[in-house]
């Protein structure tokens, strides 16, 4: 079978969290590739430096919001929607690049065609959370999914005018598909992990956790407008279990660098990736 877990790079902004995500799904041992869709925004040199780390990567165009009114940062939003067009591959595990993979997820590869996870739904303050979040979604390809979906982008209304809110109107029956619903620690946001820690039990899961047990927190999910990597994160004000998750990420990355010789560190200290964790060494 083609198993393949796929990510998207839209810039090289975005290069420090792929580098993240592809270093900790390695960390778990994961038995399958991690395949880059590029688009043509992304410089050639990063390409060659991703392809040489054991990534592959794919060339796709830009999906582009039919909503022109919409602010430009939506306006690749529906560009995920390429993914479900893959029919060179027999399923894949497509993971946002802002994510953190703490444990070993290889298990996906078993679930049904839009299997996802409800995030935050559990909360009592977000009971009217139903659908999916899209950060994290196991697809079986199929093109004639695609071109169907490429056809309604105009008429399916989006909530939140990209590829989530349009999933959610394209798939109403998902909310009641129970099969299809992940247990919540494959996609968390750090602003709700301390939430489900204390209404539910969960905790961030380490490689040495049983690969079964429950209401453990695989992946974690950096949604949001500010990144851990970029400048203006406030990393200061950032406490508790989101300062938790943040510097998991960038004991990641160090642990990345780490391993790379000085002139590779450089190459991607020009294309802003920053050790966080180093830094603090110096300044200490
Ligand atoms: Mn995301």
């Amino acid at each position: 079978m083609r198993y393949t877990y796929v990510t998207m790079l839209y810039s090289d902004n975005f290069l420090p969290g792929l580098l993240v995500l592809h270093h900790s799904l390695k960390k778990a041992h994961s038995k399958y590739p991690l395949l880059v869709l590029v688009t043509a925004n992304v410089s050639k040199d990063i390409i060659f430096m991703i392809t040489s780390l054991g990534m592959q990567t794919e060339r796709f165009d830009f999906i582009v919001n039919p909503d022109a009114t919409k602010p430009a940062r939506f306006r690749e939003m529906y560009s995920k929607l390429y993914i479900f067009g893959m029919e060179h591959y027999d399923k894949i595990v497509y993971i946002d690049s802002d994510m953190l993979v703490c444990a070993n997820i290889d298990i996906l590869f078993s679930k049904k065609h839009l299997s996802a996870a409800n995030s935050g739904g559990m909360l009592p303050e977000h009971t009217d959370w139903k659908d999916l979040n899209a950060g994290l979604l196991v697809v079986v390809p199929n093109r004639a999914t695609l071109n169907d979906m490429l056809s309604k982008i105009d008429s399916v209304t989006s909530s939140d005018g990209g590829d989530q809110g349009f999933l959610h109107s394209y798939y109403p029956n998902w909310r009641m598909e129970e099969e299809l619903h992940l247990d919540h620690g494959y996609n968390m946001f750090p602003a709700i992990l301390e939430r489900y820690h204390e209404l539910f039990g969960y905790t961030i899961a380490t490689p040495l956790d049983d690969p079964s047990t429950e209401r453990l927190v695989r992946v974690i999910h950096f949604c949001g407008p500010t990144k851990p990597w970029d400048k203006r994160f406030d990393y200061k004000n950032c406490l508790g279990m989101n300062r938790v998750t943040v510097d998991l990420w960038r004991n990641c990355l160090h642990d990345f660098l780490s391993l790379l010789p000085i002139n590779a560190v450089r190459f991607f200290h020009t294309y802003g990736v920053q050790d966080f964790v180093k830094d603090e060494e110096l300044i200490v």
